[in-house]
């Protein structure tokens, strides 16, 4: 398996609505192997950095006030490709417009509470692992499951 890696986090809604663990169910039961997984609540500053290629939408101040209105849980997922099979997994932006089966089609209802953030290519990818996480924190192992997901 190639060491392809996806930033993943369940927004401050997720969290209090108790949905971490089917989440995560989703990303695991699929064969994906989870490298790094924090808590946070992210400041508002932060947040702002978390979504800067958005700033010039009218949504904008509002999404960073929601992101860091409360804990967020914040992981990377890795697996081949995870970037964009992550993005299947979550489904469209608008939750009106997620099929069935994707985490925001069966738990979420609209767009400025769709529960989780993915992303959305690679090089956002490896700019939001660096920005949430510091190398350390990523752990490289080996899951037995492995030679049974890839063969
Ligand atoms: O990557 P994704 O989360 O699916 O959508 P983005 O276009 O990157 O927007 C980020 C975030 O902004 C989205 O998850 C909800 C919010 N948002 C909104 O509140 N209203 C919109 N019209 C579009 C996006
Ligand atoms: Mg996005």
């Amino acid at each position: 398996a190639e060491l392809e890696r996806t930033f993943i986090a369940i927004k401050p809604d997720g969290v209090q609505r108790g949905l971490i663990s089917e989440i995560i169910s989703r990303f695991e039961r699929k064969g994906f192997k989870l490298v790094a997984i924090k808590i946070v609540i992210p400041s508002k500053d932060f947040a702002q950095k978390h979504y800067h290629d958005l700033k010039e939408r009218p949504f904008f101040n509002g999404l960073c006030n929601f992101l860091s209105s409360g804990p967020v849980l914040a992981m990377v997922w890795e697996g081949e490709g995870v970037i964009k099979y992550g993005r299947k997994l979550i489904g469209a932006t608008d939750p009106q417009k997620s099929e069935p089966g994707t985490i925001r089609g069966d738990l979420a209802v609209v767009v400025g509470r769709n529960i989780i953030h993915g992303s959305d290519g690679p090089e956002t990818a490896k700019d939001e692992i660096n920005l949430w996480f510091k190398p350390e924190e990523l752990v490289s192992y080996t899951s037995n499951a492995e030679k049974w997901i890839y063969g």
